[in-house]
């Protein structure tokens, strides 16, 4: 055989880790699963695989854009946000493993049929970053998953329950590569997608945030209106009494803000502030599956007050500020919130 060809063969993984692999490994180590939650990750990942093609192709198939109607949060629906929510939704309900589904889209619960019906409770934004869509930054997809515990008709009531109780949560980050980052509360593994055999390949096993980060990352935008914690905390970041100043970094979509976190170290900050006193992210389908990776990888996660997983939500949109990324930044936030 040629040198040339033996080489290319040699440099080919024939034994690579596919996410289904993955998943089907961690579920044999456990002696009472029963498959149904690979079903369910897989019914999962192949909207995201829908999702991530259509946003490779929306300029082309003329995908970009607003639909002209306003979401339950009052923001401008874009033609992307409704092709998403509609690939999450039809793939959830075929999987015949869910029972109820929270979309950031939807203002109700979305109760899947009696026929259709399984244990698992999924709560989903299906395009993060709406606004970054139309001028190609990265967008993503967030979601958790809560174990139903009763077999009894669905109630819109089983999922206001404190974060800590999820038992997986993910998100898809559509970069400059597509990429899924998955906890089901045993570590942070991260996948790429290898277009071109359509699976995703575990790329970053075992995902540890560093204790301490060098970028903060916030709306200064906001500055005329954040509370005192929040100004003398970023001040600290830009003028600290000893070392560097830290870097600024903010993309405006969470999912790539909290993927460089995690990625390189640091602050995302999303806190309340005088015009929004909840802040603006929602708790159930992006600042509890997000405080949910970054605590598994080794970060905090906090309102400002208390711990993220430990908030109940009251409603299924409800909002919560988010502090989140290397414990030693978030504690150093924390010290200015009494
Ligand atoms: P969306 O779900 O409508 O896209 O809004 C959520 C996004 C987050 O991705 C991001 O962190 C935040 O909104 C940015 O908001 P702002 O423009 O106020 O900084
Ligand atoms: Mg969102």
């Amino acid at each position: 055989m040629a040198s040339e060809t033996l080489a290319k063969l040699e440099s080919m993984n024939t034994d690579t880790m596919t996410v289904a692999r993955f998943v089907l490994e961690e579920q044999k180590a456990n002696p009472h699963a029963t498959g149904s939650f690979t079903i369910l990750l897989q019914s999962i990942l192949t909207a995201i695989k829908a999702v991530s093609q259509a946003v490779r192709r929306a300029g082309f198939a003329q995908l970009h854009g607003k639909v002209g109607v306003t979401n339950v949060q009052g923001e401008e629906v874009a033609k992307l946000d409704v092709l998403a929510n509609d690939m999450f939704v039809n793939m959830l309900k075929s999987s015949f493993e869910v029972g109820l589904m929270i979309s950031e889209e939807d203002e109700s619960v979305i109760e899947v049929d009696l026929k259709h019906q399984g244990r698992y409770i999924v709560c989903f934004d299906p395009l993060d970053g709406s606004s970054n869509i139309d001028c190609l930054v990265s967008i993503g997809s967030i979601f958790s998953i809560f174990k139903r515990e009763t077999a009894d008709p669905v109630n819109q009531n089983e999922v206001l329950k404190p974060g800590s109780t999820m038992i997986a949560a993910g998100y898809a980050l559509y970069g400059n590569a597509t990429m899924v980052v998955l906890t089901s509360g045993n570590g942070v593994n991260g996948f790429t997608l290898d277009p071109s055999i359509g699976e995703f390949i575990l790329t970053n096993p075992n995902i540890q945030i560093k204790p301490k980060g060098k970028i903060f990352s916030i709306n200064e935008g906001y500055a005329a209106f954040w509370e005192e914690s929040v100004t003398k905390y970023i001040h600290k970041c830009k003028f600290p009494e000893s070392g560097s100043p830290m870097n600024a970094r903010y993309v405006g979509s969470m999912v790539a803000d909290v993927h460089r976190t995690l990625v390189y170290g640091g602050i995302f900050l999303y806190p309340a502030n005088k015009k929004s006193p909840k802040g603006k992210l929602r708790y159930l389908y992006e600042a509890a599956p997000m405080a949910f990776i970054i605590e598994q990888a080794g970060g905090k996660a906090t309102t400002g007050k208390k711990r993220i997983l430990d908030v109940v939500p009251e409603n299924i949109h409800d909002r919560v500020p988010v502090v989140l990324g290397s414990t030693q930044d978030v504690d150093e936030y924390l010290s200015f919130c009494v």
